[in-house]
């Protein structure tokens, strides 16, 4: 799993508002009105406490400041513990939190003490990247390419599947593949035999994984994976609508999935 870095972190919220800009033209809808869909929630007068882990790689600078401006960004009032780690956690289910927002390298989760809901990063992410993607205004038809089966693609496809789309995917890992063709029942793409999708949604950590023979003219591409999945100069040749933001889109999916 990639691991964010400060630097991605900068400047969030303007890449929050431009990828939005593109969200609202590509959908009609802006990520609000799409989480408030997907999960039939609204936020409501939760209060967020933000712990920092310091497990692993350690704290990773502007990650609990971002949650904290995310939190705010959707009307929630929130605020980051003191102290990481255990004693963070009891300083903020004793400060009156709601929601618990927490990360180390491997899971990143939202926990609602007062109604039990809990929400994965990876989930999450995979659900509503996809949920974009399907809902391309400019769709050629109900087949989407999918990118990558790890937790996230795999989350993404599982969620196309059961939407009704007819889920093309592709893994360089045999075993991720198999499972994905077993208990979803998605095709299997070939990359040897190209075909072009109007609604792409990637999920891999790696950089070009996405090729000219698999899109077509003014697709959309919707992709939380860092570093980017499309070639800069097919953005422009393709007149690509590009959906890709480090964190306030998978974090948007998470609150709202445990309302
Ligand atoms: O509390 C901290 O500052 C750190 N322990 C945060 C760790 C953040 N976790 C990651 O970066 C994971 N790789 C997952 C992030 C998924 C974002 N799409
Ligand atoms: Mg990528």
């Amino acid at each position: 799993m990639a691991l964010l870095t400060p630097e991605d972190l900068e400047d969030l919220l303007n890449k929050l508002n431009a990828n939005n800009d593109i969200i609202k033209g590509a959908t009609g809808e802006d990520i609000s009105q799409i989480c408030e869909e997907a999960y039939g929630t609204k936020p409501g007068n939760q209060k967020v406490g933000i712990v920092p882990i310091t497990a692993g790689n350690g704290i990773i600078g502007n990650f609990s400041a971002s949650l904290l401006a995310i939190t705010e960004y959707f009307g929630l009032e929130g605020f980051i513990t003191e102290h990481p780690d255990m004693t963070g956690y009891y300083e903020a289910v004793a400060g009156g939190a709601d929601i618990i927002l927490m990360a180390d390298d491997h899971i990143f989760i939202a926990h609602n003490l007062s109604n039990g809901k809990i929400a994965t990063n990876h989930i999450c992410t995979g659900v509503i990247y996809s949920e974009i993607a399907s809902r391309y205004k400019h769709a050629d038809s109900k087949d989407v390419l999918v990118i990558g089966l790890g937790r996230v693609g795999y989350a993404g496809a599982s969620h196309l599947v059961k939407k009704g789309f007819n889920v093309y995917a592709c893994d360089p890992n045999t075993e991720f593949m198999n499972k994905a063709i077993e208990e979803l029942g998605v095709n299997a793409f070939d990359i040897e035999k190209p075909r072009k999708f109007s609604m792409v949604f990637e999920a891999t950590p790696n950089a070009n994984t996405i090729s000219e023979g698999m899109i077509a003219e003014r697709c959309l591409v919707s992709t939380p994976g860092i570093p980017c999945a499309l070639p800069d100069d097919l953005v422009e040749k393709y007149d690509i609508d590009l959906v890709m933001e480090p964190l306030v889109i998978g974090v948007a999916a998470m609150l709202y999935s445990i309302f």
